[in-house]
């Protein structure tokens, strides 16, 4: 039997699904696209998943689309159908990663390239080991950002940023990455899967439905005016004050207590 392309294991309340291409640097196969969507799947629907954690096996976190995969490939003398390929499995898995019930954290412990890249920075918190590092690859094979690239990059580093890593497709460090603010923290190679571990358990410890909302909130309200901003939290707020987690949070601090959150 072959093995999985996506590994998944469960720390807690923590679920970690690992990329596992790693000749390959996991460079994206259709067969990898359909493990990792049933992974995420499957922790969307399970109640006792709090956060997940997406990796990589090996040196490389995800290079992108495998640009080799016969699946891919279009029939003789046609060309390939790249914009279905983005459409049936790009577009769907960015939207899953952006609409899971729990945090989402990205820990890139290699390369992200392309899609890989963006794939990472979708996630709600990106952490990245020190020699880590983020391409913008599309540039140079005659394509534009994909997998979210496109919208999620001038919101991240702004229009100047975000051409300059577009255009160039120059290889970023993860330094770098966390100091223009692309990513959320770098840490030493060695620490990074206790790191993400750490802040993913913390993390599901938290009201996760509230801060599902707030990923939400966040992404809806740029989209909105300042005026649009304040109804959309008025709204917001009134389905989560109505929700077991305010109460028990406000419960708990009257009463000097730890909080115990269970709602997803
Ligand atoms: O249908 C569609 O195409 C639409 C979707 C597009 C989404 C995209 O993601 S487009 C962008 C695709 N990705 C790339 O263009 C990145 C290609 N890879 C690289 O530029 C380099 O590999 C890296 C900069 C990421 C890493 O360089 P380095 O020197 O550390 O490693 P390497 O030697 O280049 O790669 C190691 C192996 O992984 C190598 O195989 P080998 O020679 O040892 O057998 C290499 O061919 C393989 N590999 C790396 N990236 C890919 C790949 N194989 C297939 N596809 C890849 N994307």
């Amino acid at each position: 039997m072959s093995e999985s392309l996506v590994l998944t294991s469960t720390h807690g309340a923590v679920r970690v699904l690992t990329l596992n291409r790693p000749a390959q640097l996991n460079s994206f196969t259709a067969a990898m696209h359909r493990e990792l969507f049933a992974g995420l799947e499957a922790a969307a629907g399970d109640t006792a998943v709090r956060a997940v954690v997406i990796t990589g096996a090996g040196r490389g976190f995800c290079a992108g689309q495998d640009l080799g995969d016969p699946d891919m490939k279009a029939a003789a003398g046609a060309a390939p159908d790249v914009g279905g390929v983005v459409e049936r499995l790009y577009k769907p898995l960015a939207l899953r990663v952006r609409s899971m019930p729990v945090p989402v954290l990205a820990a890139v412990n290699g390369v992200a390239a392309g899609a890989g890249a963006n794939l990472a920075l979708g996630c709600d918190l990106v952490i990245a080991a020190r020699g880590a590092s983020f391409i913008q690859a599309f540039s140079k094979i005659g394509l534009v950002p994909d997998c979210g690239g496109t919208w999620l990059l001038p919101r991240l580093v702004g229009r100047a940023h975000a051409l300059g890593l577009a255009l160039t497709g120059d290889k970023l460090g993860a330094e770098e990455a966390q100091r223009i603010g692309l990513i959320w923290q770098c840490v030493d190679d060695a620490l990074l899967m206790d790191a993400a571990l750490d802040l993913a358990r913390r993390l599901a410890a938290m009201p996760v439905r509230a801060l599902a909302a707030t990923r939400q909130a966040l992404d809806d309200a740029m989209q909105l005016d300042y005026a649009g901003a304040l109804g959309l939290e008025a709204r917001v707020q009134g389905e989560l004050g109505q929700a077991h987690d305010f109460a028990e949070g406000v419960a708990a601090f009257l009463a000097k207590r730890a909080p115990v959150f269970s709602d997803r």
